[in-house]
């Protein structure tokens, strides 16, 4: 059997596999478990740990989520954690995570670099004549959370090594940051048979250049896994490059080598994080740090947007025909995008920070609606970190928010500047490659978490959790 074959074989055997996960997950009568799996994203430092440690959090003590229907009606009896179902996945350390929010001296979780999943079963009573009648039924909900870096990798799935080579030597030719990678490449010749040593080198060299211009603000940072490499790092997998396209190569070349560890990168790690994560997915929160983007700039919100647009062409099927295939008869039924760390403006500011989330997901917005997904976009704070206040300062009211600096440990109140309310002022300039925003400077401080002193029965405080597990979830916990 030929290479090609095997590959397509297996990939018959996805779309079967799927198939068969969508009758057992239809067949279910009122009566038993349902299960809700909520994927979590969103690019590196958007806020999903924040995000679902304080969902959780929320979600097993109410009485901060008002805008919950089912736990403000009551039809949520309890929440409880149980083990997840999923032996390979690693468990989302919930202990740890609000043990670090909730410590005398909070601090924010450290960074996570893998996907991990975490169950909790609420018991529901429907409301209504045939709610009472049926009694309670238990709902589990899988949160899985996954870095939003995995998705873009699904343009790779389309290219060859040469193509995905020479697109991004063409992409990265002018950034500052590629300049030594782009040298060293160069100077090699692929034709020449390969040497591991050079292979390490040149993936080492652009990896190098990826974790620059991450840190730049550039958000087409793929393969993904080059930044988030878990335990596969150092593998063959993810020691590779892009090289000048070649008519030819030897085989046992350096290109040839290069060629086979790029498809191996494809079938080993790509396709199998959306068949076993991904495609199972039922509703999904994408977390935009946007106030991050705007700060830094206007490059850095264009290419955020265009990181969003990718991001999102993965919820729609029919992009990639191996995609369409795993997720047969089955689709992502609900995709939130949310503004976070919204604590950072005075609440008289959200809706411009929502109309600038909207903007952003405009293209992807329509795409994923394409596929009939219901979407919408908030801004919320996981877990807020900041109290309102408004100063008088030069003769001037300014709504600033009051928090503990990250720096100095001191309280301070801080104004962010004024987003505009026409989001085509910010998103405008930056897709037109401007350098700098004209009018306004948008200051963002780290804040520390705040000490927490919580009322039995209630969460850690939030803006708009509630809302957004109301979209998210609601409608499964009435
Ligand atoms: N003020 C405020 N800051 C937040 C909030 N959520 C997240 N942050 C900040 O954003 C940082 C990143 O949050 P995480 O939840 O760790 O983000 P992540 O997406 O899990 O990051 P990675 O695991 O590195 O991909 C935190 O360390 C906080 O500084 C929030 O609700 N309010
Ligand atoms: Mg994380």
């Amino acid at each position: 059997m030929t290479k090609g074959q095997s590959l397509i074989i297996s990939d018959i055997a996805d779309g079967v596999l799927r198939g068969i996960n969508n009758v057992t997950d239809t067949v279910t009568s009122p009566f038993q478990p349902t299960s809700i799996r909520l994927g979590v994203t969103g690019l590196s430092r958007s806020g999903k740990t924040v995000f679902i440690t304080s969902l959780v959090a929320n979600l097993l003590d109410r009485g901060r989520m008002p805008q919950l229907i089912g736990a403000a009606s009551g039809s949520i009896q309890t929440a409880y954690l149980q083990p997840q179902p999923d032996d390979t996945v690693p468990r989302f350390d919930y202990e740890a995570h609000l043990g670090d929010l909730t410590a005398p001296t909070p601090k924010w979780p450290d960074s996570t670099r893998t996907v991990s999943q975490l169950r909790l079963s609420l018991k529901v009573q429907p409301r209504g004549l045939i709610g009472t009648m049926s009694g309670p039924r238990t709902v589990h909900l899988d949160i899985v959370d996954y870095p939003g870096e995995w998705l873009l990798d699904l343009a790779l799935l389309d290219k060859t090594y040469s193509e995905w080579s020479a697109d991004v030597l063409d992409r990265i030719a002018n950034r500052d940051a590629a300049q030594s990678y782009l040298k060293l490449q160069s100077g090699i010749d692929g034709t020449q048979s390969l040497e591991e040593p050079v292979a390490q080198s040149l993936a080492h060299s652009f990896t190098q250049y990826l974790r620059t211009a991450r840190a730049e603000g550039f958000y087409d940072c793929t393969p993904g896994r080059f930044l988030l490499p878990g335990e596969m790092e150092g593998s063959p997998a993810l020691t590779f490059a892009p090289l000048d396209p070649l008519d030819s190569a030897p085989r046992k070349s350096l290109w040839r080598e290069m060629d086979r560890r790029f498809e191996a990168y494809k079938s080993r790690i790509v396709k199998p994080f959306f068949r076993d994560h991904f495609a199972r997915i039922d509703r999904q929160v994408v977390l935009v740090d946007a106030l991050g983007a705007i700060h830094k700039g206007p490059q850095a919100v264009e290419d955020m947007r265009h990181a969003l647009a990718d991001i999102l062409g993965a919820f729609k099927p029919g992009r990639n025909a191996w995609l369409t295939q795993l997720f047969r008869g089955k689709r992502v039924e609900r995709i939130l995008f949310a503004a976070t760390k919204a604590d950072h403006l005075h609440h008289r500011q959200h809706p411009r920070l929502t109309a600038i989330m909207e903007a952003l997901v405009g293209d992807a917005h329509d795409r994923a609606r394409f596929a009939g997904a219901d979407t919408q976009a908030m801004s919320i704070a996981a877990l807020r970190a900041t109290v309102e206040e408004t100063i008088d300062h030069q003769g001037q009211t300014l709504d600033c928010v009051r928090g503990t600096l990250m720096d100095s440990g001191k309280q301070a109140a801080f104004y962010p500047g004024e987003l505009p309310e026409d989001p085509t002022h910010l998103l405008n300039p930056a897709r037109s490659g401007a350098e700098k925003w004209l009018d306004a400077d948008y200051e963002i401080m780290s804040f520390a978490p705040a000490p927490l002193t919580l009322k039995p029965g209630d969460g850690p405080p939030h803006i708009r959790l509630d809302k957004a597990a109301e979209f998210l979830i609601g409608d499964r916990l009435r």
